[in-house]
């Protein structure tokens, strides 16, 4: 049995996403970050960066970093409906999406959720986490071109990962009002959180 490290409103939702998509089975450890459970002593052995989430197998290895969390999974249980597999036509594109979501949406969600440890003075924390949100709603456009162009999923017809983490980004940004200039992006959030199997955690995320 896998065991998880993460819980809501924590990106370890991914985890679990991906988790009810494939029918797997997990144990759930919840790590408080609001009480700085990712910083003992005893999560740190469990992933020295000090984040959530981190996934052990079943073997007894401890993985960390999101996108390839999800990856491993979706590869190792043949989830066809989360990822094209080596070799299928849409491979590349699916990476490049889901690597754009990891290497350049990420990033400024991560400074609009933490804009105090961009600063050097506490007055200019407001100023930081607009400017965060402001890289995030451009790298979505961006997103939203695409979509506009080949969607309603980053692969057309065919729901990812891509999309699935996306959605989860999106659904995380504090006010509706600002996706509206991304309808695509609106669009292949809703038809995400409209997952049966998606929608209790994405109910779950909106809890926070
Ligand atoms: N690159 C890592 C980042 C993980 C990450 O930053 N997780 C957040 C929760 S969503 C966290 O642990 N935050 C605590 C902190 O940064 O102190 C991943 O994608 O898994």
């Amino acid at each position: 049995m896998y065991i998880l490290f993460g819980g809501p409103p924590t990106r370890g939702l991914i985890t679990e996403m991906v988790m009810a998509e494939g029918a797997l089975d997990y144990e759930l450890r919840p790590i408080d970050i609001k009480r700085k459970e990712h910083l003992t002593p005893e999560y740190l052995a469990v992933n020295p960066a000090g984040w959530v989430p981190a996934l052990v197998t079943p073997e007894g290895e401890t993985l960390y970093e999101t996108p390839a969390i999800s990856l491993y999974l979706a590869e190792r249980h043949d989830l066809t409906q989360l990822a094209p597999q080596v070799g299928e036509p849409q491979r590349g594109a699916f990476l490049s999406a889901l690597f754009y979501i990891a290497d350049e949406l990420e990033p400024a969600m991560k400074r609009y959720f933490y804009p105090h440890r961009y600063v050097m003075r506490d007055e200019d924390t407001a100023a930081m986490k607009a400017h965060a949100l402001r890289s995030a709603l451009d790298r979505l456009g961006v997103i939203d071109r695409r979509l506009t162009r080949e969607g309603p999923y980053h692969l057309g017809d065919r729901f990812s990962l891509a999309d699935l983490t996306m959605a989860y980004w999106a659904a995380s940004i504090e006010d509706d009002a600002a996706l509206e200039p991304c309808p695509a992006v609106k669009r292949c959030v809703e038809l995400v959180m409209a997952r049966p199997k998606l929608r209790p955690l994405f109910e779950a995320l909106s809890g926070y």
